[in-house]
C-alpha cells in the first residue's frame, strides 16, 4: 500500500496547512495501480507542533468533507506531519494558534493582500488599534470563530471510521481532536497528551471534556483538564484515551491496518454501528443523523417503494404484501 496526493484543488484551492492523500497500490517501479478505500489527512505545521490557524481549520473542513461524500473512502486516518524542522519534535496538534487569538475569540492572521495585525494575541495589546484595523479588514466568514467545533462535528458524525495516529504532541484542542476520532494510535517514543485549555483560559466544554470523561471516566477526566499534566502513550492507553501505544516506526502501518481491516467489514454494519455508538450521547442530533441512516435505508424496501408508487399513480397504497410482525 502506498500513498497518492490528492489534488489540491479541493474547493479550488492549494493546500498549505494539511495534506491530503489516498491509499492506493503502486507496482515495484512506483507506477499506480489503483485506489484504495482509506485517506490519510495531516495537518502540516509541525514547526508549531501543529497548532491550527482558521486556515488550517478551513482545509481540515474540506478535505474531511471530501473524504465524507467520497463513496469509496471507508476509513480516515488522522494524524500531524513531522518532525519539526526546527527541533526534531513530534506532534499531532497543539490546538488553537495562541499567537493569532483575538481577545473578542476570532482568530486574526495575514489573508490574502492583508497584512496581519502586528500584536494580535498579545494579551492586552490586542484591543490597540492594530487589531481594530484588522477587524475590519478580515473576513469574519474566514476567521472562523471557533469553528474547529465543526471540524469535530464532521469527524463524529462522518459515517467511516476516523482513526487518530497520534505521532506527537496532543494539546488543548488537539487533546480533544483525538477524544473524538473512533479509534486512536500513539507512538509510545513520541507521543504525549496534555490538556491545557485552562491554562490558557479556553474549555472545550463539549465533546473535548465531556466525551473523555465517558472514555477515562469522570474524576480521570477532571484530573486531565484541572491539572493539565503530560501523560504519556502508555498512560494514554490504560485509561482509554486511545486503543494502542505502539512503536513509532509501526504508527501508520498499524493505522493502515486498521484501517484495511474495518474497510473488510460491511460499510452498511459499520456505518450504523458508529451512528449507534454516537446516538445516546448525542441527544436528539445524534438521533437525527442515526434516523437519516434508517429512512435511508427504508427507501430501499418494497414496502416504502408502494408507498412512493401509490403517490405517484394516484392511487390508495397496498400494504398487504407488508407485515406488521417480523
Ligand atoms: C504542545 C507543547 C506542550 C509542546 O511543548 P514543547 O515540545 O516544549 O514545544 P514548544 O517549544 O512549546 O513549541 C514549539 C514551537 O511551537 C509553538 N507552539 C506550540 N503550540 C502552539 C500553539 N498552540 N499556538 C502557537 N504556537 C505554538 C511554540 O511557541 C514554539 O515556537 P517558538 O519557539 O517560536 O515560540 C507546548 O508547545 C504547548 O503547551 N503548546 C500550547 C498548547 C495550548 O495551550 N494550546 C491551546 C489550547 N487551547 C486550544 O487549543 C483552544 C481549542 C479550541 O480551538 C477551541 C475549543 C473549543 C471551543 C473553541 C475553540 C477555539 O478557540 O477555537
Amino acid at each position: 500500500a502506498s500513498w497518492r496526493e490528492v489534488p489540491g484543488l479541493v474547493h479550488g484551492t492549494d493546500l498549505t496547512d494539511v495534506t491530503y492523500h489516498r491509499g492506493c497500490r503502486r507496482d515495484a517501479s512506483g507506477a499506480w495501480l489503483g485506489d484504495l478505500p482509506w485517506v490519510r489527512v495531516a495537518i502540516h505545521r509541525p514547526e508549531v507542533r501543529n497548532a491550527f490557524r482558521p486556515r488550517t481549520v478551513d482545509e481540515l473542513y474540506r478535505v474531511l468533507d471530501h473524504a465524507r461524500m467520497s463513496g469509496d473512502v471507508g476509513a480516515v486516518i488522522l494524524t500531524g506531519n513531522g518532525p519539526s524542522p526546527r527541533d526534531g519534535g513530534w506532534a499531532f496538534s497543539s490546538g488553537g494558534d495562541q499567537r493569532i487569538r483575538g481577545r473578542d475569540g476570532y482568530r486574526y492572521e495575514k489573508h490574502e493582500g492583508q497584512e496581519p495585525p502586528a500584536r494580535a494575541g498579545a494579551g492586552d495589546h490586542d484591543h490597540g488599534a492594530d487589531v481594530a484595523a484588522a477587524r475590519e479588514r478580515v473576513d469574519s466568514a474566514r476567521a472562523g470563530r471557533l469553528h474547529i467545533l465543526e471540524v469535530q462535528r464532521l469527524i463524529r458524525t462522518m459515517p467511516k471510521a476516523v482513526i487518530a495516529a497520534v505521532p506527537g504532541w496532543a494539546a488543548g484542542g488537539g487533546h480533544s481532536l483525538n477524544v473524538v476520532c473512533d479509534l486512536s494510535l500513539a507512538s509510545i517514543e513520541h507521543a504525549r497528551f496534555k490538556q491545557t485549555d485552562a491554562d490558557v483560559g479556553s474549555f472545550d466544554a463539549g465533546y473535548g471534556s465531556a466525551l473523555l470523561a465517558r472514555q477515562v471516566g469522570d474524576k480521570r477526566a477532571r484530573e486531565i483538564f484541572f491539572l493539565a499534566r503530560t501523560y504519556d502513550a502508555r498512560d494514554a492507553e490504560r485509561w482509554g484515551v486511545v486503543n494502542e501505544a505502539v512503536p513509532h516506526a509501526e504508527l501508520e502501518p498499524t493505522a493502515i491496518q486498521w484501517a484495511r481491516t474495518v474497510v473488510g467489514k460491511s460499510p452498511q454494519a459499520i456505518r450504523m454501528l458508529k451512528l449507534a455508538f454516537n446516538l445516546a450521547d448525542d441527544g436528539l442530533a445524534g438521533q437525527q443523523v442515526f434516523a437519516g441512516e434508517a429512512t435511508r435505508l427504508a427507501y430501499m424496501t418494497d414496502e416504502a417503494i408502494e408507498g412512493r408508487d401509490a403517490f405517484l399513480q394516484r392511487r390508495e397504497p397496498d400494504w398487504s404484501a407488508f407485515p406488521y410482525y417480523f
